[in-house]
């Protein structure tokens, strides 16, 4: 039942789609309003439930300057690009002052754009012309620590008395060394040892990157003001990036072997984790109508309620790595099959109730491109499955992310030696296991080419011209895919057929859709190795999906009892009868 008017927007748009699911569930007899009006299936109505979001990575985005670095003019130039998918909501990756230890993710200054980026009026331009389409933004918030060239750090290092001193954490060497085991993430101790004052610091991620201390009174009255001053410009919220990690046990006693195996879950749920997210939704959050979303390394999804329950009043939704990281063991690729994948939905939908909402995502800034991962990026099924995947991510239960370029179809990159890489993640592997000899070169970059970050850093790929358009210098910041002549936005927006094509059909189909927001899921066969088959309801209006996941044309088929209506849309046009082409995805009304 097409019940939207697409051409409502905003507010407007919200109170429409709220008041109009409860008619079609009245129509199908199974209105909550008896109870609650305003819930619909148990659900509160609210604008980033109904939204999809677009993930943002400024540094690869849209180059306007031609010195190689994507930026903030780049991606104002590019607006109704997005716009003309259908998104609602963009996530900026950081767009702070930043010497870029690691792409912008440590910051030196929170009140000022990256120079490479533009200027504040630039932010305020793009700001405004977002507004202007209808959209939201919403910024990174990377609070777990802050750039070493910080002023606060700056500071903090000079003498163990400076005022600064404790908004960070300092301790002094445990007989000669370290004062735990804790490694960083990015290889190595998390302990950096400082000889201006004869202590260690805590940086989990880069030595560049000191984490800071939230124990500190003072540095979360500095993370809420600055929280302030990015929403009062009118930002729609945050995705919070390593949330879980900022409160520490600060006894720091040493990690376990099984610890150690996952530092994410270790260093995740500190003492005072809840306590502090309720204080800066109290503080800050409350006041603004915002989203927020918490990158959740390291919270289970039997945790997930206490930090996005509603009631807890923390934040509106994680990201959980359950799926994202099912091919990975630590940093190493391996197998996954379908049965596994589904079942962790199946899981989520039984976890989550109505009162936590959910996000659904395969693909971001730190992982590889989502049709190499999770589809079949060769010649034959690339188009196919990354439309498979668009379908997918926007019928399951939460909020669809998506990453720059997954709308193209982009792929990994053909990474050859370690000199194609930029990420400090990959060097600093490669000194601890590649020049240590633990590691075999050729293993070492084989692995990488399926699970390296820059495989999704690598620039946009705009047109057929030089750089793909993304840049009118001679070099980009990281090398572009060779395949940019097949695949870039020019040509598929002139094709109907091609994966941006489809990812703004699907959107649409989405938004006059109300069951996949709000509607129940079911995955109809568990079990099936090829076929992911699942159906989304609310009242009387009642979807099924069904996606080929293989290399292979197989056949479906639906419970007694199901009638088969009208097929709504199939990644592969015309599609006939019970037999799915490989990776053909359908949906249907039943
Ligand atoms: O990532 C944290 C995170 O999830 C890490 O596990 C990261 O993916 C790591 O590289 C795993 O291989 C966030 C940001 O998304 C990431 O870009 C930053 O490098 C990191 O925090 C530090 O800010
Ligand atoms: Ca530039």
């Amino acid at each position: 039942m097409a019940l939207l008017d697409t051409s409502i927007r905003g507010g407007e748009l919200k109170i429409r789609f709220s008041v109009v699911v409860c008619v079609a569930m009245v129509l199908g007899s199974a209105c909550a309003g008896a109870q609650d009006a305003k819930l619909v299936n148990g659900y509160r109505p609210t604008w980033w439930k109904e939204a999809v979001v677009y993930q943002i990575y400024p540094r690869s985005f849209k180059d306007s300057n031609g010195d190689g670095i994507g930026d903030l003019k780049g991606i104002t130039s590019k607006l109704d690009y997005i716009k003309g998918l259908g998104v609602d909501v963009i996530w900026l990756s950081p767009h702070y002052d930043s010497p870029n230890a690691d792409n912008g993710y440590d910051i030196r200054d929170y009140r000022k754009v990256m120079t490479e980026f533009g200027t504040m009026a630039d932010f305020d331009t793009m700001l405004a012309e977002i507004k202007k389409r209808h959209m939201r933004l919403i910024i990174d918030l990377v609070v777990n620590h802050t750039s070493d060239e910080h002023r606060w750090f700056v500071e903090s290092r000079k003498s163990k008395d400076n005022p600064y001193r404790d908004f960070y954490i300092w301790r002094s060497p445990k007989d000669g060394h370290e004062p735990n085991n804790d490694p960083s993430f990015f290889s190595g101790s998390a302990w950096q040892f400082d000889k201006t004052t004869d202590q260690y610091y805590l940086h989990y991620f880069a030595v560049k990157q000191p984490d800071l201390n939230w124990d500190n009174p003072k540095v979360r009255a500095e993370v809420y003001a600055l929280m302030k001053f990015w929403l009062d410009k009118g930002v729609d919220g945050f995705r919070m990036d390593v949330i879980p990690l900022i409160s520490k046990d600060q006894a720091f006693p040493d990690l376990t072997p099984e610890q150690l195996k996952n530092i994410g879950t270790a260093y995740a749920n500190g003492p005072h984790i809840h306590e502090y997210l309720q204080e800066m939704n109290r503080e800050v959050l409350s006041k603004y109508d915002v989203m927020t979303v918490g990158e959740a390394l390291g919270i289970s999804l039997e945790q997930t309620p206490l930090m996005v329950g509603e009631d807890r009043k923390e934040l509106n939704m994680i990201f959980n790595f359950d799926a994202i990281r099912i091919n990975r063991d630590g940093a190493q690729w391996k197998e996954w099959t379908l049965p596994e994948f589904k079942a962790l939905y199946a899981k989520h939908a039984a976890e989550l109730d109505t009162h936590s909402w959910d996000t659904v995502f395969l693909s971001n800034h730190d992982n590889p491109r989502v049709v190499s991962n999770f589809g079949n990026d060769s010649d034959a099924f690339r188009v196919p499955s990354a439309k498979l995947i668009t379908t997918m991510l926007l019928t399951l239960r939460g909020t669809p992310f998506f990453y720059q370029g997954d709308e193209l179809g982009m792929t990994n990159y053909p990474f050859q030696k370690i000199g194609d890489f930029d990420d400090i993640e990959v060097k600093n592997a490669y000194k601890a296991q590649v020049l240590t000899g633990k590691v075999p070169e050729a293993d070492f970059i084989a692995n990488l080419r399926r699970t390296s970050r820059d495989n999704s850093r690598t620039p946009m790929q705009w047109d057929t011209t030089a750089n793909a358009g993304f840049t009118t210098g001679a070099k980009p910041w990281l090398a572009v895919n060779p395949n940019y002549t097949k695949i870039n936005a020019a040509e598929e927006l002139k094709d109907p057929s091609s994966p941006y094509s489809y990812m703004a059909k699907m959107m649409k189909l989405r938004k006059e859709a109300p069951a996949f927001v709000y509607g129940d899921y079911k995955d109809l066969d568990p079990g099936n190795a090829a076929i992911f088959e699942y159906t989304r309801t609310l009242g009387a209006e009642k979807y099924l999906v069904v996606l080929n996941f293989s290399d292979k044309a197989t056949e479906f088929s639906v419970p007694d009892g199901m009638k088969l209506g009208k097929m709504v849309i199939s990644n592969e046009g015309a599609a006939e009868g019970m037999t799915l082409k490989a990776w053909e995805a359908r949906i249907y009304r039943f």
